[in-house]
């Protein structure tokens, strides 16, 4: 289950993700060390996020297979859903500004949560412990 409070403890090549992304230096530097936590609570289908970092706090609700619109933590506006593949969630966004597609999944793998990024052939990594 992915349900429980997930703190990011590392990242793999999240600055050059960043930078594919178009963010600046500036903001790299801190969404680096943005002590990013996410709390997830699945009901069936239907999930509620709670994500908190020293750029915001936000919840966002959203149920497996239903488009639903969610703000980047630099103001990037995405829509797109979660699916699940076995034991893996599966989430394919669409920028608004550039119709350009970002994909991510989270998997459990050893007790830790791992969320993969890709954007335009660059892939990244955020491992979170549980709290
Ligand atoms: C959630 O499940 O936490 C909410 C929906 C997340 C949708 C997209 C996630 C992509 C985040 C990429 C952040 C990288 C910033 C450059």
């Amino acid at each position: 289950t992915f349900n429980g409070t997930w703190k990011a403890e590392r990242n793999e090549n999240y600055d050059k993700f960043m930078e594919q992304m178009g963010i600046n230096i500036m903001k790299r530097k801190l969404a680096e060390h943005d002590n990013l936590k996410v709390t997830i609570e699945q009901t069936g289908d239907k999930f509620h996020i709670k994500e908190s970092s020293t750029f915001r706090t936000k919840d966002i609700d959203f149920t497996l297979g239903v488009t639903f619109d969610y703000s980047l933590a630099d103001g990037t506006e995405v829509s797109g859903m979660w699916e699940m593949e076995g034991d893996m969630l599966k989430g394919k966004f669409t920028r608004k500004d550039n119709n350009k597609v970002l994909t991510t999944t989270r998997t459990l793998v050893g007790g830790e949560l791992v969320q993969s990024y890709n954007y335009e052939g660059v892939d990244a990594k955020r491992i979170f412990k549980k709290q």
